[in-house]
């Protein structure tokens, strides 16, 4: 029986050391510690033994029992930390769970890009009501009674002197009311005109007002802070014109234009051929402006300029329609 006990244990360590997986370990255990196997078939012999024998032959049983049943724990676990990644373990090469991550809406993210080129010289951002009184959205700004954008088709009226804000220029009023200058802020928020919808058109979008008043703020000062934005924006190599037009709360006002970022001003479908693209209106602040807010006369100058977001956005990321930035179809949204 003793021999017995050291053939076996011999035995082992021989499988043991060719048992080098999951399957032939459990295998082996099935083999030695099974309700059949070679440890138990060796108890039942245990009976047997001469009395005087017994306590010890049944002492090195149990030590064997115990060493079989630690040694392939160990292997088993070894086995199951350095095992390649398999069926029954992990599988690697199945596609994990994706988590869609969100997206800055392209519109936020033009605004974001303009905010922070005028943050960076300098404006404060200033915010102000979507509905408005005629005072701030019209009188103030120099626009009179018979101007056409008055009309009540041109602008969605609430109710008599209760309107939705055309232009966010009626937070620079209530800014120019409250604060004396000096005045550095842009002004972006939603604005509304009753349009027929097109490619082009929508009765909401998004605008970026600039206001800059001191003494002594002069028309070089309103190219230098634009051409300082253009380049920002649309690339370094990016040139501006100024066009001569007409506000009537900025004068002299003037149109700009960049030259076209898609030909880089060579001419193509996108800029009409004319190498230039219309980007925002700009002027010097309309003194009767000054004297609708109470501002001593002749003591100011001001710059002011108001671009459209979705314009910008469109141009940058070359988008030709704007209804596609309010719809939510993210086959769109996803792409940027
Ligand atoms: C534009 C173009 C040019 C403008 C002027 C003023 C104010 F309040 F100072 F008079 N606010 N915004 C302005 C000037 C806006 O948008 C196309």
């Amino acid at each position: 029986m003793k021999n017995e006990i050291q053939n076996i244990k011999k035995l082992f360590e021989e499988d043991l050391i060719n048992a080098k997986d999951a399957a032939s370990l459990e295998a082996l255990r099935v083999k030695y510690l099974g309700r059949k196997g070679i440890i138990a078939v060796l108890m039942q012999k245990l009976p047997g033994v001469a009395k005087e024998l017994k306590p010890k032959v049944g002492k090195e049983l149990n030590l064997l029992k115990k060493d079989v049943e630690g040694k392939i724990k160990i292997a088993q676990s070894t086995v199951l930390k350095n095992a390649p990644q398999k069926a029954d373990n992990i599988d690697i090469t199945l596609p994990g769970t994706w988590k869609d991550g969100g997206k800055i809406h392209p519109l936020t993210k033009t605004l974001n890009e303009v905010n922070d080129i005028f943050i960076s010289l300098g404006f404060k951002i200033a915010e102000g009501p979507e509905i408005e009184r005629e005072f701030y959205n019209f009188e103030a700004l120099n626009i009179p009674l018979e101007h056409p954008s008055r009309d009540a088709f041109d602008t969605f009226y609430i109710k008599e002197d209760v309107l939705l804000r055309s232009h966010t220029s009626t937070v620079q009023i209530r800014i120019m009311e409250k604060t004396n200058p000096p005045i550095q802020a842009i002004m972006p928020g939603r604005v509304y005109r009753p349009d027929a919808v097109d490619a082009s058109h929508s009765f909401m979008f998004h605008q970026v007002e600039g206001l800059m008043v001191d003494k002594g703020i002069k028309f070089s000062d309103l190219k230098g802070v634009l051409n300082i934005f253009a380049k920002q924006m649309f690339g370094e190599k990016t040139k501006t014109r100024f066009r001569p037009s007409f506000f009537p709360f900025t004068e002299p006002s003037a149109e700009v234009d960049v030259s076209c970022i898609i030909c880089k001003g060579k001419g193509c479908r996108v800029c009409s051929h004319t190498g230039w693209l219309e980007i925002l209106g700009a002027g010097m602040v309309n003194p009767k402006v000054f004297e609708a807010v109470g501002y001593p006369a002749g003591k100011y100058t001001g710059l002011a300029f108001g671009m459209g977001v979705e314009r910008i956005a469109m141009l940058k990321y070359g988008i030709d329609d704007i209804r596609l930035f309010f719809e939510n179809d993210l086959r769109f949204l996803k792409q940027f």
